[in-house]
């Protein structure tokens, strides 16, 4: 019989799927919330709450998505019965909130009915607020001098305080709603909901999630008393335990069973986030590679095997699924940010690329600071799209200016991650955009790999699943086996940097360092350097 295995990835604006076998990918499904399931009027799969700071989605809207893609599965002629394990990846940091109902609900759900409509009921908070909120800044500085300051902070739980983390989000649930935070029975990272709608009883949390609430320590992989204590009462009665990664917790839900024909033995492992999973689905499960994610998000990261923290506090160390670490900068102008410009000029994609081909690297010293959104790195919460040199009128400026901007960005912000990379492994929706990926690889001097298939996060899940299978009958497989064993097959092409772009993007990395302190940190207007560098090179 074969053995199959499914990956989940509940994006911000998607939900798909992989099923592989032992060797090679299946299936590949996606669900776009905004088009199929309009009834909850998303716009790129949010909710924007009063103003660009709260942003919110919808729990039930992924739980619909999770039977209308195993309904896509199913027509595929797929026999469900053949899935040996389960588990899935989610946009990190986002909670859900629960009463007492939720547990029993899932553990009876009914399969003649949708589970959205059994589950109404069981919400303390209708909405969950996602990585894209950035209104906790007051809870921030208040977790973050309860814990003895940015140090303490960034030792303790492997990051610093940011506004979407989860800590900061209970906590100003909690201030602004106290009688339904005291209602809630639970808090679920959007990946521990996930999974226990799949297994009918409440999940855990996986350590590489847990580490991006502010809750977890970072050493010992156990909540910590004094991050709880800082960010809200009794907390630690309201949150699932903390597994690892690989643990199989159980078996999927009678639900699932009935209704779509899983084996009742079809294993579940618990989602993580979308990042770690990435790491697993681009096999970087070794130094010297990095990744660099263009989602919704503009992530990059890197697998490490040791605890390395970034005490300047722009980075975040999250647990890997191999059990080792995980580097990472996040940025909330990704693919939104690109996708504005290009729309501003009615433009396609293809057109988008065209510009990028045939306007020079540098852009003859016109600087663009991008924060259509709040960002994370460097940290701005008002946002503002800053422009030297040029307006906002000329499409081809605007173009190359915030791809230059997005990656000279990138680099200038993973510094503190020391390791130069020999490979960046391009992946997520805007990597199939080769000319993105030339200026990627220009600013980093960097070769930059771009894949065939663009969703490591559901691949990442998949592959988890994977080892943790085989392992419970008795299987030893090693990482580096299983990634291989997926990731040969897979098509690629290298984009190797042009070396007579190197000083360029050196000095210009220089000057945006400088407009980004001028811009953030009210130091000293750069033009003088700017007029400079356009002499120089243009
Ligand atoms: C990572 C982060 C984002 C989300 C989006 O810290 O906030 O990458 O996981 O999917």
């Amino acid at each position: 019989m074969d053995n199959f295995f499914l990956g989940f990835d509940c994006s911000t604006q998607n939900l798909t799927a992989i099923l592989v076998d032992d060797s090679k990918i299946l299936c590949r499904k996606s669900i776009n919330f905004d088009s199929e399931l309009p009834k909850y009027n998303t716009k790129n799969g949010i909710i924007i709450i009063e103003n660009e700071k709260i942003v919110h989605s919808w729990p039930l809207m992924w739980v619909d998505a999770l039977d209308l893609i195993l309904e896509a599965i199913k027509k595929e002629s797929i026999n469900f019965y053949n899935i040996k394990a389960i588990s899935g990846s989610a946009q990190q940091h986002g909670t859900v909130y629960l009463n007492d109902n939720f547990e029993n609900i899932i553990q009876n759900l009914d399969p003649n009915d949708a589970i959205s409509k059994q589950l109404k009921n069981c919400f303390t908070r209708k909405t969950a607020p996602i990585w894209m909120d950035s209104s906790t800044t007051e809870q921030c500085k208040e977790i973050n001098t309860a814990l003895g300051g940015t140090t303490e902070t960034i030792r303790i739980t492997g990051s610093n305080t940011f506004e979407r983390f989860s800590g900061p989000q209970i906590r100003k649930f909690y201030q602004e709603e106290p009688q339904s935070y005291d209602s809630t029975s639970i808090i679920h990272l959007i990946s521990s909901f996930m999974t226990s709608i799949l297994i009918g009883k409440n999940a855990p949390i996986d350590h590489c999630d847990g580490a991006g609430m502010n809750l977890m320590n970072i050493k010992t992989k156990k909540w910590d008393q004094k991050a709880l204590d800082a960010t809200a009462p009794k907390l630690i009665s309201k949150l699932p335990r903390l597994a690892n990664p690989y643990d199989i917790i159980g078996n999927i839900s009678n639900y699932f069973v009935k209704k779509y024909n899983f084996s009742p033995t079809c294993q579940i492992i618990p989602w993580s986030g979308d990042n770690p999973n990435s790491l697993i689905g681009t096999g970087l499960i070794n130094k010297g590679k990095v990744c660099i994610s263009l989602g919704t998000s503009d992530t990059y990261f890197g697998y490490m095997k040791s605890l390395k923290l970034d005490y300047n506090g722009e980075g975040h160390v999250f647990a890997a699924p191999t059990g080792d670490y995980m580097s990472l900068i996040c940025y909330k102008n990704g693919s939104l940010a690109r996708e504005k410009i290009k729309d501003d000029f009615n433009m396609n994609w293809e057109q988008f690329s065209e510009v990028l081909t045939k306007t020079p690297p540098g852009n003859n010293g016109k600087i663009m600071l991008p924060f259509f959104f709040p960002e994370i790195v460097p940290f701005v919460l008002e946002p503002k799209v800053y422009r030297f040199g040029f307006n906002e009128e000329d499409g081809e400026d605007n173009i190359r200016a915030i791809i230059e901007a997005q990656f000279l960005s990138m680099k200038l912000h993973s510094q503190w991650i020391k390791e130069k990379p020999k490979e960046i492994y391009a992946t997520g929706g805007a990597s199939a955009n080769k000319e993105v990926l030339q200026v990627i690889a220009n600013i980093f001097n960097t070769p930059v790999k771009q894949f065939e298939i663009t969703d490591s996060a559901a691949l990442g899940a998949a592959l988890r699943t994977v080892k943790s299978y085989y392992e419970s009958i008795g299987i030893k497989c090693r990482w580096k086996d299983i990634v291989n064993n997926y990731l040969k097959l897979q098509k690629y092409v290298t984009i190797e940097p042009e070396k007579n772009y190197k000083k360029i993007y050196e000095d210009m990395l220089k000057i945006y360092k400088k407009y980004e302190n001028y811009v953030v940190r009210n130091r000293d207007n750069p033009e003088f350097f700017r007029k400079k560098f356009i002499k120089k090179y243009f």
